[in-house]
């Protein structure tokens, strides 16, 4: 398999920290999807990152369903089986998965000219984020995983965003946020999030 993206996008690094979680097979091709002539267009008809080639010709794009074959192509899904822990984890990565569109939006806003940014724009994803982490706090019942008693993809898409943050919406959540603050550093520290930091990211101290 061929994992096609940047390193700098969060979308792409859902995929490589769960490729390092279960030490899958998979060739990492770093790949622009921004200039005209990036050939991401020619594997995704979205244009975007990441695309996932399962074998020659065949792609799968979208973080969420590349996520989704990752995690079930070796048979030990890390989803939690039973209902209730299931929809617990969909509903963390949902507000994770947000959590980056958000600060992805706030920095292609910030890219624009000057003359043309939307401060309204700014504050709107600002705000949202804000909302997100509030209300994770106020979920989360503490301790080292979001849901259960292991790791699963609720702490890896939630950790992914809030390191999104840090690194390019830099937002005071540590100081508000105690419990999350607790469970993220433990969960930034682990083999494949410190293999997978974007380049130019310093790691910020709990
Ligand atoms: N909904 C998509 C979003 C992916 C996305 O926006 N990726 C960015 C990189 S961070 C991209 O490829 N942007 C290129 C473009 O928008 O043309 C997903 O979850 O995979």
């Amino acid at each position: 398999m061929k994992l096609y993206g940047s390193l700098t996008s969060p979308y792409v690094r859902k995929a490589r920290v769960l490729i390092a979680e279960k030490k899958l097979t998979v060739e990492m091709v770093i790949e622009d999807p921004w200039p005209e002539d990036s050939r991401i267009p020619t594997r995704n008809p979205l244009g975007k990152v990441p695309v996932l080639e399962v074998e020659p010709g065949n792609t799968l794009f979208e973080s969420v369903l590349v996520l989704h074959y990752l995690d079930h192509v070796d048979g030990k899904s890390i989803t939690p089986k039973d209902a209730a822990g299931y929809w617990q984890s969909q509903w963390w990565q949902s507000l994770g998965n947000g959590m980056i569109d958000a600060a992805v939006a706030h920095v292609l806003e910030t890219r624009r000219p000057a003359g043309k940014q939307m401060p309204e724009k700014l504050a709107r994803e600002e705000a949202r984020i804000e909302r997100a982490v509030t209300v994770a706090e106020s979920r989360f019942r503490g301790g080292p995983f979001l849901v259960g008693g292991r790791f699963t993809l609720a702490d890896l898409i939630l950790g992914v965003a809030l390191q999104y943050v840090d690194f390019r919406c830099p937002n005071e959540w540590r100081a508000k946020c105690p419990k999350l603050a607790a469970w993220h550093e433990p969960i930034a520290a682990r083999r494949s999030f410190q293999d997978t930091l974007p380049p130019g990211f310093t790691a910020l101290a709990a």
